[in-house]
């Protein structure tokens, strides 16, 4: 029998690609502080001279899957981190920018098998994204982790030969 597991350490093998969506950037730059930090205290260089990650900004949510995309066909990373945050309270067309941004963050994935992590806060009003983006916890540091445990866990995995 074998098992698959994603590692946390040792990620000195793992290119990384993060997308940010704008919209929201009081959230969404705050997810990618706390992503960066998991990222870095966990070994991934972040500097800005780092050949490890890079990090492209959209304009908002429903911009995420197109740019994944194109990271993710080009070959150089073995995961990928989407952040967006899209709050109900502002948005009439909310549930529009949510289901695009799931289902083409999943098909992403899915198509290139590259992994994607959903890291797009979808709350009621700006204080709860604000809570999740650090004022209590800062679920950035959660998609950082994700991010490398899927990214490990994906190369352990067999391929087809
Ligand atoms: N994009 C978000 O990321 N969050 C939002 O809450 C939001 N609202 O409120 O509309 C939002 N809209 C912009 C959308 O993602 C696109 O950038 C825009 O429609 C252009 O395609």
């Amino acid at each position: 029998m074998a098992t698959f597991e994603g590692r946390f350490t040792d990620a000195s093998e793992l290119r990384i690609g993060v997308v940010v969506a704008r919209f929201n950037d009081l959230v969404t730059a705050k997810l990618l502080s706390g992503c960066l930090d998991c990222l870095s205290r966990h070994g991934i260089d972040t500097s800005t001279q780092s050949s490890q990650l890079d990090v492209a900004w959209v304009p908002g949510s429903f911009e995420l899957p197109i740019v994944a995309q194109q990271l993710a066909r080009c070959g150089r990373y073995q995961v990928l981190i989407t952040l967006g945050a899209v709050i109900r309270g502002d948005t009439p067309h909310f549930d529009v920018v949510v289901a695009e941004a799931s289902k083409g963050v999943a098909t992403v994935a899915r198509e290139t098998g590259v992994p994607v992590i959903f890291g797009v806060l979808t709350t009621d009003t700006m204080q709860q994204a604000l809570e999740r983006a650090g004022i209590k916890s800062n679920l950035g540091w959660s998609y950082g982790l994700e991010a490398l445990e899927m990214g490990s866990l994906m190369a352990a995995l067999p391929t087809v030969v």
